[in-house]
């Protein structure tokens, strides 16, 4: 007898060794509340890189240390440079959510200390990167998508190549480990359209171990 009910997804997918997804793992309409909080307190804005160019994804970070990009570098803070005020902290629903997705792929004592938030509107991209500031890259990255849809670019350890694709729709979560770590990752540019809960933006988690 066919399963009518069966998942449309798999609800745990090894995409390579040290790359798991888990689709639909996130509740955004639980999230999304706590993203307004802490932007309240510590709101989006556009970096500037060492290069001297504001960043196109909007940022802010939550958590006992935050990423910052300065015309001096990229690196983790405690406090906001915009206000001087520490961080806002990682409100439950993140840490819960966090340690929870790590564990379901394999990284049984993940507790993050940061949190970075990317806002992405329409034509917003991020360019293939290796996320190289965090102390003990023994730690995973647990990455959450809210809202509108993006294609995730995802290459090797060295630079080029042509990227396996994945798309990433709202309530998916991506953990980075293990020999996967240190790879190069880009985000397309957004194609406009829209969510009934973030219009026509795409929001992006990234927890961390930063220290
Ligand atoms: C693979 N963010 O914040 S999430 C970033 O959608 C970043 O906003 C993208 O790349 C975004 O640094 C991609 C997936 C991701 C995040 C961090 C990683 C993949 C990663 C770190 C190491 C390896
Ligand atoms: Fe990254």
């Amino acid at each position: 007898m066919t399963d009518l009910f069966a998942p449309l997804r798999a609800e745990k997918e090894v995409i390579r060794d040290g790359v798991v997804l888990l689709s639909g793992f996130a509740d955004s309409a639980e999230l999304l509340p706590a993203i307004k909080n802490i932007t309240d307190e510590a709101p989006f804005r556009h970096m500037v890189t060492p290069g001297g160019r504001p960043m196109k994804v909007a940022m802010t970070n939550a958590g006992s240390y935050g990423w910052v990009s300065t015309p001096q570098g990229y690196r983790y803070l405690p406090e906001d440079p915009v206000s001087g005020a520490p961080w806002p902290a990682l409100p439950e629903v993140f840490l819960n959510l966090a340690t929870r997705a790590a564990k379901k792929a394999g990284f049984g004592d993940f507790t993050p200390d940061a949190c970075l938030i990317n806002r992405y509107e329409p034509g917003t991209g991020l360019s293939p990167h290796q996320d190289l500031d965090e102390a003990d890259k023994n730690w995973p990255i647990v990455s959450v998508s809210l809202g509108v849809s993006a294609d995730f670019q995802l290459y090797g350890l060295k630079r080029g190549g042509s990227p396996l694709i994945i798309p990433l729709h709202d309530g998916d979560v991506l953990v980075f480990g293990g020999p996967s770590r240190l790879v190069y990752h880009g985000v397309k540019p957004l194609v406009r359209s829209r969510h009934p809960l973030t219009g026509d933006q795409r929001f992006n988690l990234t927890f961390r171990r930063a220290r």
